[in-house]
């Protein structure tokens, strides 16, 4: 068999409050790939509607989480930056493997529990389909890798299953390849500042919670500086934070900041109090995302060329799924192509 082109292929859904989990976990890894990978970056707001968003909020949200990939890094000429909603072929080939994965496989799905909560019954029907669609996006285009943070293992075992499923039922071996989770750096799961034990998220109550990529400097260090922490002073070494979910959190955080292993960055802060590292943190996550959340700003300004980036992007993604989708409508036996 002939090794398939690398081509990445990752998301980021335009549900506002875009931030340092998203950044440290996903968008920063983006940038790193295009030097080795053809790449594919979406703005997957045909996911955040399995919450309902606010119509003029999606579309300013959604050019908000393209100029944080261009801000950050990604280069929308020399790869693919685009929104989900704007080639159809996702939608087609989602139905396709709504028909292919099964209740069992989605019934383990821990985010649907997660974000469902305890009544399941007011639930989308989206929401609960959200992984095949997510398959359906990596499969489109034959993806290869994909760059995620931990909380989307799960979703991408469950896209491995739905390839070899789908080869397997009609008789394609070798038809959708086998995508690869990316799950790089010391920052694959930044939590929340003010629960060590919760995932920093979009749709946490709590601003305290998370840095956005838009924060200016001064509320960027107010919320390290209120972030909360334990009474003792930071471990000699890396073991040393077991059951220091704070003190992981924050160390953690400075690594991916400082491109630095985590041993060599606890071994700095080894026996130092924590408003230590809170000081050298503010000053690092100031510098490191200041200059990104400055230049958001400036694109935003301009959503004109940003409507166009995506509106080109979206060309050249199409270019690429229509032949895969009329693969799979031939596999399939849907008359008509
Ligand atoms: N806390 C996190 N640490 C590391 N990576 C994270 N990601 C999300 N949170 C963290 C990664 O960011 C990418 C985009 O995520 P998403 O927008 O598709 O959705 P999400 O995972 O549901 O993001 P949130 O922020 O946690 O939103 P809510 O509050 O709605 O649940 C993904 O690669 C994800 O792994």
């Amino acid at each position: 068999m002939t090794q398939p082109t690398p081509r990445v292929l990752s998301g980021v859904q335009p549900t506002g409050n875009l931030h340092l989990g998203n950044y440290l976990g996903a968008i920063r890894n983006f940038v790193g790939l295009q030097q080795t990978h053809e790449c594919l970056y979406c703005v997957v707001d045909m996911h955040a509607i399995t919450v309902f968003q606010d119509p003029a909020e999606l579309a300013a949200n959604t050019r908000e989480v393209a100029a944080a990939f261009i801000a950050a890094g990604v280069d929308p000429k020399s790869h693919i930056v685009f929104n989900q909603a704007q080639v159809l072929q996702h939608a087609e080939l989602a139905w396709v493997l709504n028909c292919v994965a099964r209740m069992g496989w989605l019934n383990r799905m821990t985010q649907f529990k997660e974000k469902a909560g305890k009544d399941r019954e007011k639930a989308s029907v989206g929401l609960y389909v959200y992984p095949n669609l997510m398959a359906a996006d990596i499969l489109l285009y034959k993806a290869t890798h994909v760059p995620v943070g931990e909380d989307q293992k799960q979703h991408l075992e469950l896209a491995r299953d739905i390839a070899q499923k789908f080869n397997n039922d009609f008789n394609a071996a070798d038809f959708f390849p086998q995508p690869e989770p990316l799950i790089l750096g010391d920052a694959t799961r930044v939590m929340s500042l003010r629960d060590g034990s919760k995932k920093m998220s979009k749709s946490d109550p709590s601003d305290l919670s998370r840095i956005t990529m838009s924060d200016q400097a001064d509320d960027i260090a107010k919320k390290i500086r209120k972030a909360k922490t334990d009474p003792d002073a930071l471990p000699e070494t890396v073991a040393g934070l077991e059951g220091r979910p704070e003190a992981a959190n924050l160390l953690g955080i400075f690594a991916a900041l400082s491109d630095k292993p985590l041993a060599e960055v606890v071994t700095g802060f080894a026996g130092k109090q924590f408003s230590d590292l809170k000081t050298d943190l503010a000053d690092l996550a100031i510098e490191k995302i200041g200059p990104i959340g400055a230049e958001m700003k400036r694109l935003n300004e301009d959503p004109a060329t940003i409507d166009a980036i995506l509106a080109d992007g979206a060309e050249r993604a199409r270019a690429i799924a229509e032949p895969i989708m009329g693969e799979v409508r031939k596999l399939v036996g849907f008359l008509g192509n």
